[in-house]
């Protein structure tokens, strides 16, 4: 896979880039990750990338010139022409399900907006998919993108050891996750539970999942729709939910 990011600050990109899973699979091949500065694209003397908004107003809004340049310049069309993604406060919220889709194309193109905008018709003629990471306001789309490429190259086939991918497997159940605990048994006079000490596999991995949909009942009755329980496992749910208040 490839993936070109179109911003101002491409500084911003280079810790997350290097380090851990996203590091060992740009090192290893798996993906590419090509960093554009927008500013390199603005054809004026001063590489102006911003401007007034038409009709008032608040703040700078991203000129599309520079915008248009740098994605004709990267887009590429063998064997096809990215998908082109602009990070804003107004796209669709960033679930597993769109970073797996996203996961299975050739060519990613992320724009990374400042300012308080982009020129409309940057929306309307040149992005395909609009992705917004969460209810919060941030100072542009570059965090955005680091996150969204996160759990991109995490998906893509060889991305993780065959530890990870098993740890994946076994969470992927739409519930949280069971509290874990390594040694010391005792710290500070607190004790890690008992059946984790006992060794019978058996009584541990029905704890865990008690503990998983419990947690899952009292912090997120969200995701328990999706879950799939047994009527026993309902029951728990019901009554933790009826003593929570
Ligand atoms: C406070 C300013 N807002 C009202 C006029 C608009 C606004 C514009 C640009 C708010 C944030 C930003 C910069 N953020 C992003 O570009 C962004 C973002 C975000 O802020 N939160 C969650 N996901 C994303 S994706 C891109």
């Amino acid at each position: 896979m490839r993936i070109d990011v179109l911003t101002l600050f491409p500084e911003m990109f280079s810790g997350p880039l290097q380090a851990s899973i996203l590091g060992r699979a740009i090192e290893g091949g798996l993906v590419e990750v090509v960093l554009h500065n927008i500013r390199d694209y603005a054809e004026d003397k001063h590489h102006v990338v911003d401007d007034y908004p038409f009709g008032g107003g608040p703040g700078m809004v991203m000129k599309p010139e520079p915008l248009f340049a740098a994605v004709d310049a990267v887009a590429g069309l063998e064997p096809a022409k990215g998908h082109v993604i602009l990070l804003t406060p107004q796209g669709r919220l960033l679930t597993q399900s769109i970073g797996d889709e996203l996961s299975r194309r050739e060519r990613l193109i992320l724009v990374c907006g400042h300012y308080e905008g982009v020129d409309e018709r940057v929306r309307e003629h040149l992005v395909d998919d609009e992705i917004s990471i969460g209810d919060y306001v941030l100072s542009g789309g570059e965090l955005p993108a680091m996150v969204l490429i996160d759990v991109v190259v995490r998906r893509l086939p060889g991305a993780l050891g065959s530890e990870e991918s098993l740890t994946e497997e076994s969470h992927a159940q739409g519930l949280l996750e069971y509290p874990q605990y390594t040694r010391p048994a005792e710290f500070r006079g607190w004790q890690v539970p008992d059946v984790l000490l006992s060794g019978h596999h058996a009584q541990i991995a029905a704890w865990r999942r008690q503990q998983s949909i419990l947690r899952t009942a009292r912090r997120r009755p969200d995701l328990l729709e999706r879950a799939a329980l047994t009527e026993a496992e309902r029951r728990l749910v019901a009554e933790a939910l009826a003593e929570k208040d």
